[in-house]
């Protein structure tokens, strides 16, 4: 058993700041209050101790502390991504069959038309009843669910558990080290685990977190130049934004700023050049959803020696490559702590690891220092800004549209999303591309929507008819 993260740090340091928003402050002491009180409001609405409830809104305090009441109430939340459609927030919602809904208010217009839910502000107003808080957790209890997409095209909810979060928050500190004073800037969803988990370092190291709604990049350059920040999480679109303003203001990152931790994809070489430039450190990180977070990083004063690796596994974790070719390539595979025990939902049954690796699907190899270097990603994912899409996502709408006989989608490098989906359709009868956009709009998030759809006679097929989607581009 260990102690419920919540109370442990409240009781532990109380008076330290927890969290900034804008220009409010919260103590780890109000926190917990706050987070106590509303797992008693949850409770009069007949949410109970274990209960697996379904939670959606924009990163702000409310979510902070609407997600610590649910884990003081030992709930599993399936976090649900603010940018999905209807049609994939129902796929979800029917798959984890979450008893319960939590939803902001400014989110309400997103959820499918027919789902009950309770509002935030409706919570925040209601009656508290007794709960009893418990406070030890014991390691294999699921605290987030975290849905993510795959090979066939239906998104996998993956199970996240306390000792996930908790090995792979004390393996990130083993690497990167912490002072009390310590700042983490969150401008990643908290939705995905690149935000989640900077709430579970917070709680288990006791720094403090700087919230941001919007990714503002003004304020966000401010806070790296004036020192009110040492850590940060980003993906490359995000770095770049930054770098970008950072250059154009003629300015350097104040020496206070520690660490940049830069993942969910790769990260063009060039960017940590440019961060280099700019007394900018960054890591580069290998993670992933199924691994809480960071399995690989690479310390920031190899960042130029080592430059493209996203570095050695972190202390409790090991890589393999499994099946490697002439030059050590081959299938990226992981163990330790921080993987997950496996699926929810219709993917329950699926095992998550294989002899306790999990076999990632991405390729790469590690050098003969032990660096690990990603040189290609599972199943055709396309990254674009730091969301994933799969092919066989999209392919599966567009088929289901009349006039779609064939499909195959590719992604295709892009300025400003580093990637975005391109499809190539074959058709059965007559229909424009703007419909066919608008029909993908209804049921995928904007994200997801090609960006263009080329209309042709035939898609590149191997003998045996399967669809060769690194050759459509060609
Ligand atoms: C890049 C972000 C911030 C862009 O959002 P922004 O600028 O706020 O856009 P909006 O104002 O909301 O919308 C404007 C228009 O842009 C479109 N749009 C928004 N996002 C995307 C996108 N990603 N791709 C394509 N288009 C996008 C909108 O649709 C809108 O369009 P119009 O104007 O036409 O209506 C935002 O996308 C973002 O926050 N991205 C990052 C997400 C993320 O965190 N991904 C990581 C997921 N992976 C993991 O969590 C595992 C790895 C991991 O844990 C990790 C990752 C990074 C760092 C550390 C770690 C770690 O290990 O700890
Ligand atoms: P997710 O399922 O959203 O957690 O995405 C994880 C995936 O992002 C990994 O399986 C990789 O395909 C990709 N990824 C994460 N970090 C890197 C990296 N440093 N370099 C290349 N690809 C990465
Ligand atoms: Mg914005
Ligand atoms: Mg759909």
């Amino acid at each position: 058993m260990y102690p419920n993260w919540i109370l442990q740090r409240a009781y532990l340091t109380p008076f330290r700041k927890a969290l900034t928003f804008k220009k409010q402050s919260w103590t780890f002491q109000e926190l917990n209050d706050e987070s106590i009180k509303r797992a008693r409001q949850l409770v009069t609405l007949g949410i109970q101790q274990g209960d697996r409830i379904a939670i959606m809104g924009p990163s702000k305090p409310e979510l902070v502390i609407m997600m610590y009441a649910c884990m003081h109430l030992q709930c599993e939340m399936v976090m649900l991504n603010r940018r999905l459609s209807q049609d994939e927030l129902a796929y979800q919602l029917e798959d984890s069959e979450a008893v319960a809904v939590l939803v902001a208010d400014e989110d309400v217009e997103k959820l499918p038309t027919e789902t009950t839910y309770h509002l935030f502000s409706a919570i925040e107003k209601g009656a508290e009843g007794a709960v009893d808080i418990v406070k030890e957790w014991p390691l294999h209890q699921t605290t987030t669910i975290m849905y993510t997409s795959g090979t066939t095209g239906f998104p996998k909810g993956v199970r996240q558990t306390v000792g996930n979060h908790q090995a792979s928050a004390t393996a990130s500190v083993l690497n990167i080290g912490l002072q009390a004073q310590d700042v983490w800037l969150c401008a990643v969803p908290l939705f995905h685990i690149s935000g989640f988990s900077i709430l579970v370092r917070s709680l288990l190291y006791g720094n403090q977190i700087f919230l941001y709604e919007q990714f503002d990049v003004e304020s966000i350059a401010q806070n790296i130049m004036d020192g009110d920040v040492t850590h940060m999480s980003v993906v490359a679109v995000t770095l770049e934004r930054i770098l970008h303003t950072l250059e154009q203001r003629n300015a350097r990152a104040s020496s206070y700023f520690k660490l940049m931790l830069a993942g969910g994809g790769p990260v063009p070489v060039d960017y940590l050049a440019r961060a280099h430039a700019l007394n900018l450190a960054v890591a580069q990180t290998y993670g992933m959803t199924e691994t809480s977070s960071q399995t690989a990083t690479l310390a920031s004063e190899d960042a130029m020696r080592k430059i493209g690796s996203a570095g050695k596994p972190l202390f409790f974790n090991q890589i393999m490559i499994a099946e490697p070719n002439a030059k050590g390539e081959g299938e990226i595979c992981i163990r330790g702590p921080h993987v997950t025990p496996g699926y929810i939902g219709r993917f329950a049954q699926k095992n998550a690891t294989k002899a306790g690796w999990l076999h990632t699907g991405d390729i790469g190899y590690v050098d003969e220092e032990g660096y690990l270097f990603v040189i290609d990603r599972r199943a055709d994912l396309i990254i674009s800004g730091g969301e994933n899409i799969y092919p066989a996502e999209i392919e599966n709408v567009l088929l289901t549209h009349p006039a779609v006989k064939e499909a195959g989608v590719c992604g295709m490098p892009d300025e400003q999303w580093g990637q975005v989906p391109i499809a190539f359709i074959v058709l059965n009868e007559q229909v424009s591309v703007e419909q066919l956009k608008a029909f993908c709009l209804q049921k995928l998030a904007k994200y997801k929507v090609p960006k263009e759809m080329i209309i042709t006679d035939s898609l590149p097929r191997n003998g045996a008819d399967k669809l060769l989607r690194r050759k459509l581009l060609q």
